[in-house]
This record gives C-alpha cells, structure tokens and sequence, in this order.
C-alpha cells in the first residue's frame, strides 16, 4: 500500500535527514514491514475526512483522538532539542499513530536482527508503529511535515529511550515478533 523503505547504512552521525541507503541498496518489503507488527495505509490527504479508509482505521482500532503538529524550525517550539529527543532511539507504552498530512520525514525502526529500518514518511501516508517498538523521526532535507498524530483516549506521548528492556510493552513486542527469527 505504498510505503518505501530500506536497510540503513551506518552513518546517521553524517546528516540524519539523509536517505542512508545502503550501498547497494536494500530495499525491504511491505510483507517485511508488517510482519513487525506495523499497520499501514494510504489515505487521500487532501480530503481525509471523507476517506472511507482513514474513518474505518479510526473507527475499528478506537482513536478517539488527533491533533495535528508542524515540525518547522521556525513552526515547532524548541525545535533542536524536539529533533534531537525525536532522533533518539525509543519506544512508547502505547501505539504511535501518524498520518502526513505534507512534507516528509523518515520513520526508523529496528528490525527483528536489530538492523535500522527507514521508512518514508510521504504526504497521505497512515500507519501505526506498535507499542513496544524501538524507533525514532527525523526530518528530510526538505526541512518540513505536517502530520496527524492520534491516539485512543487522552494521549500519552511519553518516550522511553532505549534502553527500555524492563517494560511489559517491550517484553510483549518481543513475543509478538518472535516467529521471524525462524523464517
Ligand atoms: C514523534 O513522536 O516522533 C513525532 O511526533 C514526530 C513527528 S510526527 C511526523
Ligand atoms: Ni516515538
């Protein structure tokens, strides 16, 4: 359904907006992706409130909740400590929902062999990133997003920096992805 992404190269201390592939590249596949437990969908941005998909999503999984935030330097409050703390490797209690709304970032997350992930973060892209999961954001070059963040009831959006191995959340991650390291 549309989301591009690949294995990273190791050299984030460069420039994280960069793309890091790999060289070769190494592209991983939306079977991949989703056999991590991540949800994904492709929603007409310009008009989501009419998008049977994006309505079914919320409805179904209960996210009673959304706001919207603009990362700018000059849009988004303490915007270098934000980019900084988003880059940190974490994960949440709870589901991390976003949809983009414009712009464009990256989403990174570790695999089952702990290998970095990127994935594109494109305008009408709509995906759910499980609790439990190590990940991070950063912008691209183009410096810009403007994404939908939800969630089901008050949200929470507290990170825990890795390491954050003692949490129930991550311990039930780890089960629920068990299975891959036999495929
Ligand atoms: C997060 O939690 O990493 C963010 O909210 C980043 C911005 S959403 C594109
Ligand atoms: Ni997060």
């Amino acid at each position: 359904m549309g989301v591009e992404a690949w294995y990273m190269d190791d050299n984030t201390d460069v420039d994280q907006r960069e793309e890091h592939h790999r060289s070769p590249p190494e592209h991983v596949s939306e079977e991949e992706i989703a056999k991590h437990g991540i949800l994904f969908w492709t929603v007409n941005p310009d008009d989501y409130r009419n998008d049977a998909t994006y309505n079914k999503v919320r409805k179904d999984r209960g996210y009673s909740y959304e706001d919207e935030i603009t990362i700018t330097k000059e849009g988004l409050p303490n915007y270098e400590e934000k980019i900084k703390s988003f880059f940190e490797e974490h994960l949440h209690l709870d589901e991390e929902i976003r949809f983009c709304l414009d712009g464009s970032g990256y989403f990174d997350f570790r695999d089952f062999k702990e290998r970095w992930v990127r994935m594109k973060f494109t305008k009408g892209t709509f995906f759910v990133l499980p609790a439990g999961i190590y990940h991070r954001f950063t912008l691209d070059t183009n410096n810009y997003v403007k994404a939908k963040r939800l969630f089901v009831g008050e949200p929470v959006w507290t990170p825990y920096n890795r390491p954050a191995d003692d949490k129930a959340q991550r311990a039930a991650y780890l089960e629920s992805i068990k299975g891959l390291a036999e495929d």
